[in-house]
């Protein structure tokens, strides 16, 4: 060969390698997940006090959803279910181990793209990870191994980090130091963003993405920030302080007259025993949890840049679910009303333009919609839908009513353009609420038993018990008959 033509061919056979490498998919998949972010608190959501430059500037390039609902209003059945595609119900997700037993080989989101030869990653929490002891642990949590070719956690001192630390809840006379647990903690932290688990899970997905830029892969990238402690450096906190500057929602006198036990948050003002002042703080530090969150999503998205792969990659953004931050006195989330239930969701795929679309979608539909973009066959099992059409007209709508679950109180809810129904308990035994979205958006006034709106009810609750039976209509060959009653146990429990 003259050297030209060997030239020509070693270039020839570098070219054919990297197209051949990058072959199974159209794109890669970046899937970024904040922990208990509600949509409220990002800037481009119109928040006007938490700026979030980094995600704002994903949402400026992508289409940004105003109307998407998770379908479980805490970690463990909200991730299980838009990584196996399926409803919680219908694995029986409703607590916080791997979704695996009730699934049997059928592959997850990042699993279908690894068979498809796509390099799948996680770092940190995609699957359950108990935040803040799973997070100090650097365990696993209740993670899927079959998902992944490679996977980090992200170790982290969390509420025993250095810094000014107080417990805000249940701590009325100030005598508790910073405590663990899930408990609203606010610590102003020293040192540098690697001392946390966010700032060593940015470094480790920039690490990643340099590394696999020349083949195709699914990276998940999962922030424990803001799930609480609220624990960031400091220079995330002089935008909220002092934290008296911090304005709470409206408090509605005898707003929660129209509610039944059920409907009542499991943490609220009264029973986390925070006085104003505390529920100020508890808002500035969220904010700061959120900040520093923000500043690194935006050294992931530098490192997607500097790697020059964005143009072949689609990015998402999201939170496991909602949050509530003093709107109606409650704290947190399980509830389903919309803070709690809706989430950021934000979707860049290279050359689309930017929009903003208000269909109802759910998280569900992240793994159809994906798997599609990227030209991959999507598995007919799947309960979520394609919304890759809203991507091209964000008019375009899949469905009329979004889904979400809440624990233990059996929440469920229907979530329509006109209406929030949410009934707890599968019988509704437990109360229901009916809110008119149009003429009462903050879910003030529960409609349920005023006689005018009997009917609306009714058709609801059919609705419902339709929509409980076709998630348990599926591929999945489960039992869904109620298990039989414990029996009680005949010797009394020791006490410790
Ligand atoms: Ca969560």
């Amino acid at each position: 060969m003259k050297p030209i033509q060997r030239f020509t061919a070693v270039v020839l056979f570098a070219w054919l390698s990297v197209a051949n490498a990058k072959d199974p998919g159209k794109y890669n998949v970046l899937f970024i997940i904040s922990d208990d972010l509600t949509s409220t608190a990002l800037s481009c959501y119109g928040n006007k006090v938490c700026k979030t430059p980094n995600i704002d500037k994903i949402a400026a390039k992508g289409v940004r959803f105003t109307r998407a609902y998770c379908q479980g209003t805490y970690c463990g059945p909200s991730r299980a279910s838009f990584m196996t595609g399926y409803y919680p119900h219908a694995i029986k997700m409703l607590g916080y181990k791997t979704p695996r037993p009730f699934i049997g080989d059928r592959a997850t989101w990042s699993q279908h793209f690894m068979n498809a030869g796509y390099h799948s990653m996680r770092v940190s929490k995609i699957y359950h990870m108990g935040v803040p002891g799973g997070i100090e642990d650097g365990g696993d949590g209740a993670d899927d191994p079959a998902s992944w070719n490679e996977k980090y956690n992200s170790q982290g001192p969390e509420w025993r980090a250095p810094g000014d630390g107080e417990t805000l809840e249940n701590n009325p006379d100030g005598k508790k130091p910073a405590v663990g647990g899930n408990t609203f903690v606010v610590v102003e932290a020293d040192g540098a963003d690697l001392v946390h688990s966010d700032g060593k899970t940015a470094k480790k997905a920039a690490e990643l993405i340099r590394k696999h830029k020349d083949k195709r892969f699914w990276l998940g990238v999962g922030f424990v920030r803001p799930h609480v402690p609220f624990v960031a450096p400091r220079r995330d906190y002089p935008d909220f302080k002092p934290y008296n500057k911090m304005v709470l929602p409206p408090k509605i006198p005898g707003d929660w007259d129209d509610l039944t036990p059920a409907g009542i948050n499991y943490k609220t003002s009264k029973n986390m025993k925070m006085d104003i002042r505390r529920q100020k703080k508890a808002v500035g530090g969220y904010y700061a949890s959120v900040a520093f969150m923000d500043r690194m999503v935006g050294q992931v998205m530098d490192a997607l840049h500097e790697a020059g792969i964005a143009d072949e990659t689609i990015v998402i953004f999201t939170s496991d679910h909602g949050y509530h931050l003093g709107e109606h006195d409650f704290w947190a989330k399980v509830s389903l009303l919309d803070e709690s239930s809706q989430v950021p969701l934000i979707i860049s795929v290279p050359g689309k333009k930017p929009a903003v679309c208000s269909s109802l979608v759910e998280l569900l539909d992240l793994y159809p919609t994906i798997a599609g973009l990227c030209g991959l066959e999507i598995p007919k099992r799947l309960q979520g839908k394609d919304i890759s059409p809203m991507l091209d007209n964000p008019r375009h709508t899949v469905r009329d009513a979004a889904f979400s679950t809440s624990a233990g109180r059996r929440g469920l809810l229907l979530r329509t353009d006109d209406w929030a129904y949410i009934q707890y308990g599968e019988d509704a035994s437990r109360g229901i609420e009916l809110y008119d979205i149009r003429k009462d958006p903050k879910q003030y006034t529960n409609l349920a038993l005023n006689p005018d709106y009997e009917q609306t009810v009714n058709d609801f609750m059919k609705r419902m018990s339709a929509k409980m039976a076709s998630q348990r209509n599926n591929d999945l060959g489960l039992d869904y008959s109620a298990p039989a009653p414990k029996k009680k146990k005949t010797t009394s429990r020791k006490k410790k």
